[in-house]
């Protein structure tokens, strides 16, 4: 049963007159506690001048938010447990050991500022050395992330060998650290509990157990618009209560000494292992949103005033007198000290330099590990013909087994063989998305009732079997969880390989593929990043896949720096590309046609467990001097039949090249062929405008005009959606007619 408690100040006080601590605070403790506070009040009043000296280019405050951020700092393990704050969170990030001048560097926008290196606005937080995460500006987000670390948490303490630092890929550079009790807190508004991946996040937090505090620090207003319109009632704690697993408690969070208990108890119910505590912190907000905001404009004074008596900072004054803690003198005397260590803090700033051009493109990608290098590039295992391993003849049931074993599969075989494979070879592999278990209910596995499902397409089949339900779930039908959570495990070391089922459906999970993973290396500077494999299944040529089975969109992810992109065509490239994708240390989207998963085209036995193709590199599919074509995926086969008839029927030869890899892409491939053969067209299943090939005809135009005899051509789909009706997704979608005819025409330009 879920626990509810109320703030309990009256008696907490008759605690105190009883000589009692103060929710086990020491009166050094509660010192201590002021002291952070009115750092965190006069450092948001420091920036407020600065800003307004335009010395500095942004300001938000954490101002009236002090008392409980504060007492979450102290009830929790700085280094040792996670934090996933937001930006009011200053006073958190101060009791954790953060450094005034360091919170400066980032409003100045200094080389030196640990969180991103001048790359994101001030109050953004993430040091390393405090387990404080890289946060963005996107309201909601970092729950998410939250809850993926919260596993990894237990996922470590079952699995410590997978720990270890194995050298040949990520896992040279990522250090593992866990505990085994640790806790992770997240934080965020009474606005953003309105998101639907807050109610994501707790959903999996309780079903899953999570050690997971979640602090709403509610300071009854998101910008200008009031708790009542966000919140359906108005208030947050009635709509999650009936959430299984969680400590719940609805407090005062102006008052540092109630909210260090229910913080200290939130804490304990997630260190015991029972699940997630949620506190629910009834706040201030006395300066506007942010230094663009002014809300008078919608608030009026009375309203104002009155959270002005509840101000946590002249509260937590007046306490430490009324408990003899301080006097007056003793807290003017603590005043000071801060503001003359600000003061200093300022001036030394303000001369801090800040980083040269020349560095914007630093930690796009890992600096570490690069999966373009020969490092990556590796040939496929041999078969060995008729001779058995030991060089004698082999039986006729051994020459069968051999047969098989070398006969060539789809590429939806050997992407379950590669799975396999990796999974056995690094224990920090996990897998889930929709369906992708062979069946959650384990028992009916066990007593073989039955076979096991493994992905509605199949190509996780047998994977949870043999790696257990822990290494390969399902999850929910939340997208954005699916990749969210994908974040958090991968900041702590592991490599999540997660599915998204189809395409069509991966936009809920947009704003963490585009704001989210992408971006974590570049915008802490290096400090953390998410390498983990998206696979998803794309495309059309179904036959009735219609509109919400058989988009593509590609581009769309090409388009986001941070992103390395995949689109093979047949099943050795697949093997090969995503293995590498496993092993290289960036976020790889790895996207894999549906209508290839089982095609005859491009079958080839298993290369062995150790196959790698390096990204950016292209095949020449069909080698030829009159015309290039410049294709992937299911345009390939396409494409290379079209290519096949111009030859048998002209004489007309076309190189085609498959680029296999999106992001990058083989620039040298494209640019070497076109000065051959001066002519070239880009082919693509996705609708014509604004698509992938677009990029591509523009380089070469730009790039390669003096080698060109005829326009850059482009075949793709038209710019409609996929039909359902078979007749009108032919009409739609690229044939091997439009390809041949486009190639035929401008071969004869
Ligand atoms: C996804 C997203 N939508 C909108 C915004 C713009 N925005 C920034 S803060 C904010 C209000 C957040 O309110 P709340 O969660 O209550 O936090 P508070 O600022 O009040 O502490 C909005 C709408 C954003 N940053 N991210
Ligand atoms: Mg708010």
């Amino acid at each position: 049963m879920p626990t509810r408690t109320h703030g309990k100040s009256g008696a907490v006080a008759e605690a105190n007159k009883a000589g009692k601590s103060y929710e086990g605070l020491s009166r050094q403790r509660l010192i201590e506690a002021y002291r952070l506070m009115y750092t965190s009040r006069r450092l948001d009043d420091r920036e407020i001048m600065l800003k307004r000296q335009q010395k500095i280019f942004f300001q938000i405050s954490g101002a009236g938010h002090e008392a409980v951020t504060v007492a979450a700092g102290l009830a929790m393990k700085s280094g040792y447990d996670w934090f996933f704050p937001y930006y009011r969170d200053r006073a958190l990030c101060l009791a954790l050991g953060a450094t005034p001048y360091e919170m400066l560097l980032q409003a100045v926008g200094a080389a030196d500022d640990p969180s991103s290196g001048g790359r994101q606005m001030p109050s953004h937080w993430g040091y390393k050395r405090l387990n404080v995460v890289t946060q963005s500006s996107c309201t909601g987000t970092q729950i998410l992330h939250a809850v993926g670390c919260a596993e990894a948490s237990r996922y470590w303490t079952s699995h410590p060998d997978a720990a270890r630092k194995a050298t040949g890929d990520y896992r040279e550079f990522k250090d593992v650290e866990f505990h085994g009790d640790e806790v992770t807190y997240v934080s965020l508004g009474d606005g953003t509990t309105s998101e639907g991946e807050f109610w994501e996040a707790m959903n999996a937090a309780a079903n899953l157990r999570l050690p997971l505090v979640f602090l709403i620090e509610d300071n009854g207003y998101a910008i200008s618009v009031p708790v009542e319109v966000q919140t359906a009632g108005g208030n947050i704690s009635r709509l999650v209560s009936g959430f299984p697993n969680f400590h719940f408690e609805e407090i005062d969070g102006t008052d540092p000494v109630v909210s260090y208990g229910a913080l200290s108890r939130a804490v304990a119910h997630c260190r015991a292992g029972i699940g997630p505590s949620f506190i629910h912190a009834h706040v201030i907000r006395p300066y506007s949103h942010s230094l663009s905001d002014d809300e008078k404009l919608y608030r009026p004074d009375i309203e104002r005033q009155r959270d002005a008596a509840r101000d946590p900072i002249s509260r937590m004054q007046m306490f430490l007198i009324r408990e003899g803690i301080l006097d007056e003198k003793g807290i003017n005397q603590l005043e000071k000290e801060v503001d003359d260590g600000l003061q200093a803090a300022v001036d030394q700033v303000l001369t801090a330099p800040v980083s040269t051009p020349e560095t914007i493109k630093q930690y796009l990608y890992s600096p570490d590990l690069d999966p373009t290098s020969a490092a990556f590039d590796t040939h496929a295992a041999q078969s060995n013909g008729g001779a058995s391993t030991t060089g004698e003849a082999r039986s006729s049931t051994e020459q069968a087994a051999h047969e098989k074993k070398h006969a060539p599969k789809t590429m939806a075989d050997l992407i379950n063989t590669t799975l396999r494979d990796e999974m056995k070879r690094d224990e920090r592999i996990v897998m889930f998305g929709e369906d992708v278990a062979d069946c959650s209910r384990e028992e009916y596995l066990s007593q073989k009732m039955v076979k096991g499902k493994g992905g509605v397409f199949k190509l996780t089949a047998g994977l949870q079997c043999d790696f257990g339900s822990d290494r390969v779930f399902n999850s929910p039908i939340a997208e954005a969880s699916i990749v969210g959570r994908a974040v958090g495990l991968a900041v702590r070391g592991l490599k999540p390989v997660v599915e998204i089922q189809f395409f069509d459906y991966i936009w809920p999970a947009m704003m963490q593929l585009r704001n989210e993973l992408p971006v974590m290396r570049w915008r802490s500077n290096g400090a953390f990043s998410a390498p983990c494999v998206i696979r998803v299944a794309i495309g059309g040529y179904l036959t009735g896949g219609a509109i919400y089975h058989s988009q593509c969109g590609e581009s769309i992810f090409t388009h986001t720096p941070g992103m390395r992109v995949i689109f093979p065509s047949n099943a050795l490239d697949a093997a090969g590309l995503l293995r590498t994708a496993i092993r290289c240390d960036d976020p790889v989207m790895f996207l894999e046609h549906k209508r290839l998963y089982r095609e005859t085209f491009g079958r080839a036995p298993y290369p062995g467990a150790d196959y790698m193709i390096p990204f950016g590199k292209a095949k020449v599919v069909h080698p030829g001097t009159d015309v290039t074509v410049i294709t992937y995926g299911a345009v390939v086969p396409r494409a290379l039949q079209a290519a096949q008839r111009l030859e048998r029927e002209h004489a007309i030869k076309i190189e085609l090249i498959d680029l296999r890899s999106l992001n990058p892409y083989d620039w040298d491939a494209i640019a070497t062929s076109v000065q051959k053969t001066s002519r070239a067209i880009v082919a693509y299943e996705d609708t014509l405008s604004w698509g992938y090939g677009a990029e591509i005809a523009a380089r070469i135009a730009d790039e390669l005009f003096e080698h060109l005899d005829a326009p850059v051509k482009r075949v793709a789909a038209k710019d409609t959606f996929v039909a359902y009706q078979p007749v009108l997704e032919s009409a739609i979608l690229p044939q091997v007619q439009d390809l041949y005819l486009a190639m035929k025409e401008l071969a004869e330009y």
